[in-house]
């Protein structure tokens, strides 16, 4: 038995024994040979891998990325996908603070992408992480960031942001991971775990390229597809030893889909969160991912068996319900939109086995150092009201489609909604009016819950239906012109989207 300290011991519990009798279901996938090395049975793709990995090499990486459609394998036969360079997702882009990035992005799709790279507090100017840019069908563009030597290591992502087909694209499969690594990577727990990075989306599954065409009610209410996904394959495998210590560094790149994350049989540790490292570890039952948020979890394994990492039943709101009262007739309306009551989905499956590995380090109490954690108390206070109503008219006989709002108004890329002062901490309150949950990101400029700093600096938000939050928000470092808003990515399509500019 594995003599793991009790903090973070396997907590073994009825459903992780009925887990434990999968094995033998796994015979259909994998033929075992002499103890814990494995052989893939066809169809070979459920084995988990991690995407592939592209580092800077002495302070650069100058990379290319082709978004295109193409057809992917998919279960013995294949499926339609957007993908980077071929796959979905792209590869993870590996950095350390410091670094000069440099991407061609070819635009091969038939329609206008770009790139934001979520979560780097690089310049959202120029040939930067500008997302006033439009690449068009047949153009490439080149795109230049310049890491800031004082940037934190931790986990962010790629994906386009061209307003309209944000949800489109991405739920097609453009998206990519971004790491950036510093000394904090050089600690033994971290040298000594097996890291792998788990990129959650739902894609539509078929053929063509009409499937990501949805319904205006689908649009309203978040499209989520047909089947969870990590690193583009349904329920994949990873194999791993009693005692060892494995390190999930975990995305949620869906359009919509919130995942309420836990693994059978197991606590989870958490040491980094959206924007960096946590100063201090934190050993949790399950891990709530809104769109556009992730996560660095430690994983004890504990005794032989297989065990799940599931999607609990999360209900992110609906568009029934209180806001409708008094818009006669909608009655009908009743129902939909929710998103609660389903069972657990099985994301992947952690096949644990062999005998306990000696010397499995410590997870130390503090990880990141404490100069992170630095920042001014808010001198000026701002409340941003995320709002959905019957603006377009689904009543009346307009559009069909409701406005998705921040402070009442719908995106205008044109107009400047927020302008804090270069240099001022701010404190922000999110109301969300709504009777949907909301993400709401902020580029550029890392926040801090102001109700919990420990927690990590963020740079996504869930925002609960008719609920708020309270960030802290130095808006330092850098200046620019840039966006913040909801990260269902059909309700930043349909319009809940804001500027914002720091002058500096
Ligand atoms: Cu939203």
């Amino acid at each position: 038995m594995t003599t793991t300290p009790p903090r973070r011991g396997p907590r073994i519990s009825r459903r992780a024994a009925l887990g434990t009798l999968g094995v033998a279901g796994l015979g259909l996938w994998y033929l075992s040979r002499s103890g814990d090395t494995l052989l893939p049975a066809p169809p070979g793709q459920r084995i988990f891998t991690s995407p592939s990995t592209l580092t800077s090499e002495n302070g650069q990486l100058e990379l290319t990325l082709r978004a295109e459609g193409s057809q992917i394998p998919w279960r013995g036969g294949e499926r339609f996908a957007l993908t980077y360079n071929g796959t979905t997702p792209g590869p993870t882009i590996e950095l350390r603070p410091g670094d000069r990035l440099v991407i061609h992005l070819e635009n091969a799709l038939d329609e206008v992408t770009n790139l934001h790279t979520h979560g780097l507090h690089v310049s959202p100017e120029g040939n930067s992480d500008n997302i006033f840019i439009g690449v068009k069908p047949g153009e490439t563009f080149t795109y230049e960031y310049d890491i800031p030597s004082y940037h934190r290591s931790g986990l962010f992502w790629y994906h386009p942001h061209s307003h309209g087909t944000v949800a489109k694209q991405v739920a097609g499969g453009l998206a990519g991971a971004i790491v950036i690594r510093d000394s904090l990577d050089d600690l033994d727990v971290l040298t000594q775990s097996t890291e792998r990075i788990l990129i959650l989306s739902d894609p539509p599954i078929g053929s063509d390229r009409g499937l990501l065409e949805v319904s205006g009610m689908s649009r309203m209410s978040g499209r989520e597809g047909d089947a969870v996904l990590v690193n583009g394959v349904q329920l994949p495998t990873m194999q791993t030893n009693t005692g060892s210590l494995e390190c999930w560094r975990i995305v949620n790149a869906s359009s919509s889909r919130y995942y309420r994350l836990a693994l059978q049989g197991h606590t989870l540790d958490l040491i980094g969160s959206d924007g960096g490292r946590m100063r201090n570890p934190r050993t949790v039952e399950e891990i709530m991912l809104a769109p556009g948020e992730r996560v660095e979890a430690l994983v004890t394994p504990g005794t032989s068996g297989t065990y799940q990492l599931q999607a609990l039943d999360y209900d992110r709101g609906g568009m029934g319900g209180g806001m409708m009262g008094g818009q006669g007739g909608f009655g009908g309306f009743g129902g939909f939109g929710g998103f609660g009551g389903g069972n657990p989905i099985d994301v992947a499956t952690m096949l644990v086995t062999g005998q306990p590995a000696p010397g499995t380090p410590a997870i130390p109490p503090s990880l990141a150092v404490a100069e992170d954690f630095v920042y001014e108390e808010p001198t000026s206070r701002r409340v941003l009201e995320l709002g959905m109503g019957m603006g377009g008219g689904m009543m009346g006989g307009g559009s069909g489609m409701m406005s998705f709002t921040i402070d009442g108004k719908e995106f205008d890329g044109a107009r400047t909604d927020t302008r804090p002062e270069f240099g001022v901490t701010e404190e922000w309150e999110i109301r969300n009016s709504s009777s949907m949950d909301h993400p709401l990101h902020l580029h550029v400029w890392p926040f801090l819950l102001a109700d919990d700093p420990q927690a990590g600096w963020k740079d996504t938000v869930n925002v609960p239906a008719r609920g708020s939050v309270r960030l802290i928000v130095p808006f330092v470092g850098l200046a620019g012109r840039t966006v913040y808003h909801c990260h269902i990515l059909d309700h930043e399509d349909l319009g809940m989207m804001g500027t914002i500019e720091v002058a500096p």
